[in-house]
């Protein structure tokens, strides 16, 4: 896929627990405790802004768009993992 760094497919995989491909819901919740956030609040406003087709499950393709649209936001997260 085009703009894909080894950077975003990394930080994809750790987001995606169970390697399926998609980072549900609850996976999120999990990423997101490790950030520091443990807000719920918080996790369904992050879900809804990156998943496009509203399945409450964000796929590569949904991930890969985030990270070009905030790319600085990658780069932190990439220090983190
Ligand atoms: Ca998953
Ligand atoms: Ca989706």
């Amino acid at each position: 896929m085009e703009g894909v760094t080894p950077e975003m497919e990394r930080i994809f995989k750790r987001f995606d627990t169970n390697g399926d491909g998609k980072v549900s819901l609850a996976e999120l919740s999990e990423v997101l405790r490790t950030l520091g956030s443990t807000n719920a609040d918080d996790v369904s406003h992050v879900m809804a802004e990156i998943d496009t087709d509203g399945d409450d499950n964000i796929d590569f393709k949904e991930f890969i768009a985030f990270c070009h649209a905030n790319p600085g936001l990658v780069k932190d997260i990439a220090k983190l993992f």
